[in-house]
């Protein structure tokens, strides 16, 4: 799973790529695309730790791909541009907020290039199914069936609907899957704007969930000592950073929720797809662990929070026992048994 970093070229896509991982951009890299992973940070694996006192401490992370964004009004001619931006699973959309003034109206033009590049792709293959159903083929009728999905999806892009509103079965999105289709990615929307600006009221209307955050300030406190940075951030009535709370809204959007593996030799966090079961969750760690799954045995954080020690936990018998088909949900602090 992979965040893309996208928008318009210069409106802090590389400068926000380097504060949320660490990695310099290589601009040798960026137009073939470059990954960095980032730390989310979350306080329930600081609290596990107090409890294991262990001697590792990892908290999951989440990769992020920086794109070299599009060129405004080139509509579709950007197939490089756009083949990176389908490699994301979810869409960070970072909008230029301090040398232009208008996020909302970027948002729209942004989103309008990914309508005119799923309309280009769709518009594709109604031309090969209507010629395919033409002809008579053993795969005439799954055609016949793809080709009313596909009109459908043509239709409502034409009117300028998502695909997402279309509610499509599984079944009925199978065959556009390997589309990459853009506007049916999740996204995030980041404006990229001086601390003390407020959000723009028409960019809250279009995208409610709109975040913010001044991504050059923060790299440039981001490489001062802890102490240096506290006085800074006085000094600019800064009470706090961006950087953790967008990559925590990047890892919901794409998908991912949150295990914990907890012991003396080390308190761990990891991803899972969301829906995934505790046999997904045990072959994030090993495959071994997986095939020779006998039961996961389960505490939620919450739980174990409220307990406040190890102790409370087995004396609250806050565990139980889940099978193979046990749905995990975030913050399950999971240890497995395994005949392998
Ligand atoms: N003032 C200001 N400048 C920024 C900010 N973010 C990026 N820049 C500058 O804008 C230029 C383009 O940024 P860059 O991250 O390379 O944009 P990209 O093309 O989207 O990757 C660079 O000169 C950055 O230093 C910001 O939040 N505030
Ligand atoms: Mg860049």
């Amino acid at each position: 799973m992979r965040v893309g970093l996208v928008g318009f070229a210069g409106s802090g896509k590389s400068t926000l790529f380097q504060l949320l991982t660490g990695v310099a951009p290589d601009p040798g890299k960026v137009h073939a695309g470059q990954v960095g992973v980032a730390v989310l940070h979350d306080p329930r694996l600081d609290f596990l730790a107090t409890l294991h006192s262990p001697k590792k401490i990892t908290p999951a992370t989440v990769e992020f791909l920086d794109t070299p964004g599009l060129v405004p009004g080139t509509h579709g001619d950007n197939p490089q541009r756009l083949a990176l931006i389908r490699e994301g699973d979810a869409l960070l959309v970072v909008l230029n907020g301090f040398t232009a003034d208008n996020p909302a109206a970027e948002l729209n033009a942004f989103r309008d290039e990914l309508l005119f590049a799923d309309l280009s792709v769709i518009a594709n293959r109604v031309e090969r199914l209507e010629a395919s159903v033409k002809k008579a083929r053993p795969d005439r009728e799954a055609s016949q069936k793809e080709l009313e999905i596909v009109k459908r999806v043509q239709t409502a892009l034409e009117d300028g609907a998502t695909i997402a509103s279309l509610e499509l079965t599984a079944d009925e999105k199978k065959p556009m899957r390997s589309f990459g289709l853009l506007t049916d990615k999740p996204q995030v929307i980041l404006v990229n704007q001086a601390p003390d600006k407020p959000l723009d009221p028409a960019l809250v209307a279009l995208a409610p969930e709109a975040l913010a955050i001044d991504a050059k300030l923060e790299l440039e406190l981001a490489a001062l000592d802890p102490e240096e940075r506290a006085a800074f951030m006085s000094d600019m009535g800064l009470t706090d950073l961006g950087r953790d709370r967008i990559i925590r809204a990047a890892y919901d959007a794409v998908g991912m929720i949150t295990f914990f593996t907890a012991g003396e030799p080390e308190v761990r966090g990891w991803n899972l797809e969301r829906g995934g079961s505790a046999v997904d969750a045990a072959g994030k760690i090993h495959t071994d662990l997986a095939r020779g799954f006998i039961r996961a045995e389960v505490t939620a954080y919450d739980g174990i929070h409220a307990a406040g020690s190890l102790r409370e936990v087995k004396a609250k018998n806050l565990q139980r026992l889940e099978g193979k088909d046990y749905i995990v949900k975030d913050g399950d602090v999971m240890f497995f048994r395994s005949s392998v």
